[in-house]
């Protein structure tokens, strides 16, 4: 993975043509424009799609500005990474070939001099238990297997509705905030003694970041159609930016 590696997530592109779409893309290349000149890395931190399901064959193709827009990126010698997030875990061999890497996976970057831990950020808190639960039946190939068998009209419309109600859960108060950040320092905690420096994810929507004893936790913002947050690892220190 080349250096710099610039952090990114929680796009939420949508398979439908929607103007918010066409202004999170025009944000999304200012921000390659803004990086193309360093080269480096961009390491997608998951629900880069609002919904995605990857079919084995007659693909529908609601992502194919996106597509070019990766396929440019990556001829312009910028290596592009991709962890799951609970909107898009469905990818396939289409989505894979357009990136250098997929990971389904939480990751640790052994690379300059920090060690970073990249997880897309859902599955943590201990009051969504029911939720691992859910998240562990989605990601089987047998639910794959049968969703794959659903008209695909159909299944379109149970990911707008899934999608709809998810984004709603994200309005939280202080109070709940503040028990959120508490649980998550505490899993932060967990991995920086498992040897990690930096521990870095997206999925909640909002900017945080925690510093304690050199280590660092970072909870990166969404990228919406009026700011782009990414964070930017040079080897020796990462830096949270908005454009
Ligand atoms: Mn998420």
């Amino acid at each position: 993975m080349q250096l710099p590696i610039y952090f990114f997530g929680d796009n939420h592109f949508s398979p439908f043509s929607t103007l918010s779409n066409q202004k999170k893309l025009e944000k999304m290349m200012e921000f390659i424009d803004l990086i193309e000149d360093d080269g480096g890395s961009i390491f997608i931190m998951g629900d880069f799609f609002d919904y995605y399901f990857e079919y084995e064959k007659n693909n529908p193709n609601y992502f194919e500005e996106i597509f070019s827009l990766l396929e440019k990126i990556k001829k312009k010698g910028i290596e592009i990474y991709f962890i799951a997030g609970n909107h898009d875990y469905w990818i396939g061999n289409e989505f894979r070939s357009k990136t250098n890497e997929v990971f389904l996976n939480d990751q640790v970057l052994s690379i300059g001099q920090k060690k970073i831990y990249v997880t897309h950020g859902d599955g943590i808190l201990s009051w969504d238990k029911g939720y691992k639960v859910l998240k562990f039946v989605l990601r089987t190939e047998v639910f794959r297997f049968f969703y794959s068998l659903l008209p695909k009209k159909f299944a379109l419309y149970i990911a707008k509705k899934i999608s709809y109600e998810r984004k709603d859960s994200h309005k939280v108060n202080q109070e709940k905030l503040d028990n959120i950040h508490k649980e998550l320092i505490n899993y932060a905690k967990s991995k920086w003694n498992e040897g990690s420096d930096v521990v870095i994810m997206g999925h909640y929507h909002h900017s945080f970041n925690f510093n304690y004893n050199k280590k660092q936790l970072i909870i990166l913002d969404d990228c919406s159609e009026q700011d782009f947050n990414y964070a930017k690892y040079d080897g020796e220190s990462i830096s949270i930016y908005s454009i």
